[in-house]
């Protein structure tokens, strides 16, 4: 298939393309760098040394000898993402193009406007120039288990059917995301679902859990086809981080009780399903949502988890910055992508210190300075100096 993959210089999104041109897939990456450039608004990096896009594009036809074709393009531009769709006519697009830090959009405003603008704005450029171009093309977008919320009820995948005074139907389910980025997915999905029902698109929504680990298969042939491996309070995920903390040797941040309960996967995994979401399309006019998640953790848990494989790790209950249940129940259904075949890689001690040894081994490069958390949920922040040009 020939393949668009949006944000593919991103910590999913690269993988992703290497899997997909590795299995012989006709692969063209887009991506504007805004990931590095919020490392650069901040002060963050990623704690594996990243190659520019230039150069992992080249090295991977030297170690491959296939080609992936890139484009600098930001999807927020109405004509220029339509240009796009025109000029690759691609079969699927795979949209990873979006800001996607919960506590980035909880900075203040304007990086609220900004993650909301970016990621709805784009998102509804590609919606147009897939419709006007060519409406058989499948949208596999990148959505997150975070719209669900929390609930007191089970989570099922997507739609939830409802009988309300003597009648029934289904609904997309209710959402109650917990941050300005978890919302800015639920505004994609419902453009998508319209989209869908007014021009006949098909599309996938893949609801993901968090993602942990950084090795592929692919990304390990090389030093320069390395992904991004983020750990600081911001772009970094709570197993990744609770790993390189433990390699360090400093407290692992868990905010609060530690009862917060969320799905997570192995980033093999993310590679997976988005391969079998390609494989197996849906029909015209249907937005079908996956829960792509593997396991649910606690975060206790999972620092506790950490602890005992490295023999021992201090663990800190920070006050807890975020406003989310600190414990709740939790039972989201996830069987779609099992029943497409789907083999999860499951989170195991090996796993763990696998990241343990990467934080190890390029732990010289770390900058402690952004490991607690700073940004606070519970009232909006004052504006962040020069705003970021947002
Ligand atoms: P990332 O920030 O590493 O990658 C996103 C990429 O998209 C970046 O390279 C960025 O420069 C690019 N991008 C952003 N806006 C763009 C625009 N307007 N035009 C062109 N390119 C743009 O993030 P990631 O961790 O790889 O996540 C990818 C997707 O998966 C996101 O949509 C995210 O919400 C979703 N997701 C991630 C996780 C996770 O744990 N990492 C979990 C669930 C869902
Ligand atoms: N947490 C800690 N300590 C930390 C970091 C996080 O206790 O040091 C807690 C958070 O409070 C939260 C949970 O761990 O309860 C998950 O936090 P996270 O930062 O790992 O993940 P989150 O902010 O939810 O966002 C990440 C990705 C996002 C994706 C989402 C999937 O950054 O792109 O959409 O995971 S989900 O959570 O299913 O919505």
């Amino acid at each position: 298939m020939r393949i668009l993959v949006l944000g593919g210089d991103g910590y999913l999104g690269w993988p992703v393309a290497l899997h997909l041109s590795a299995r012989s897939h006709e692969v063209v990456v887009v991506d504007n760098f805004l990931r590095r450039n919020y490392d650069l608004e901040l002060g963050l990096g990623s704690l594996v040394p990243i190659a520019t896009l230039q150069r992992r594009v080249a090295r991977w036809k030297e170690v491959s000898g296939r080609e992936i074709a890139m484009h600098v393009v930001d999807i927020t531009d109405g004509y220029a993402t339509k240009r796009l769709i025109e000029e690759v006519r691609p079969e699927a697009v795979i949209h990873f193009a979006e800001q996607r830090s919960a506590p980035y959009s909880m900075i203040d405003r304007a990086h609220a406007v900004h993650t909301q603008a970016n990621n709805v704005v784009g998102t509804l450029n590609l919606l147009f120039a897939i419709a006007e171009v060519d409406p058989s093309i499948h949208l596999v977008k990148l959505g997150t288990m975070g719209e669900y919320g929390t609930p007191n009820i089970d989570i099922e995948e997507g739609y939830l059917e409802v009988t309300h005074r003597g009648r029934s139907d289904v609904v997309l389910y209710p959402k109650a995301p917990g941050s300005f980025y978890h919302l800015s997915k639920v505004h994609d999905s419902h453009n998508i679902h319209f989209a869908c029902r007014a021009w006949g698109l098909m599309a996938t929504d893949l609801n993901q859990g968090v993602v942990y680990g950084q090795a592929t298969e692919e990304t390990a042939m090389h030093p320069d086809l390395a992904t991004r491996f983020d750990y600081d309070h911001v772009f970094g995920t709570v197993l990744n981080r609770f790993a390189v903390q433990a390699a360090l040797g400093i407290p692992m941040t868990v905010y609060g009780k530690g009862g917060q309960t969320r799905g997570m996967l192995d980033i093999r995994d993310t590679l997976a399903c988005v391969e079998l979401a390609l494989a197996n399309p849906p029909s015209a006019g249907q937005l079908r949502v996956f829960n792509q998640f593997t396991e649910t953790f606690g975060v206790l848990e999972l620092a506790e988890r950490v602890s005992k494989v490295v023999g021992g790790a201090e663990i800190a209950h920070i006050s807890p910055p975020r406003a989310e249940a600190e414990e709740h129940y939790y039972n989201p259904a996830h069987t779609k992508l099992l029943d497409l075949g789907l083999r999860p890689h499951l989170l195991d001690d090996d796993t763990i210190l696998s990241l343990v040894e990467l934080g190890r081994r390029y732990g010289a490069g770390v900058d402690q300075s952004v490991m607690l958390p700073t940004i606070q949920w519970r009232r909006p922040g004052p504006p962040a100096t020069g705003d970021a040009g947002h």
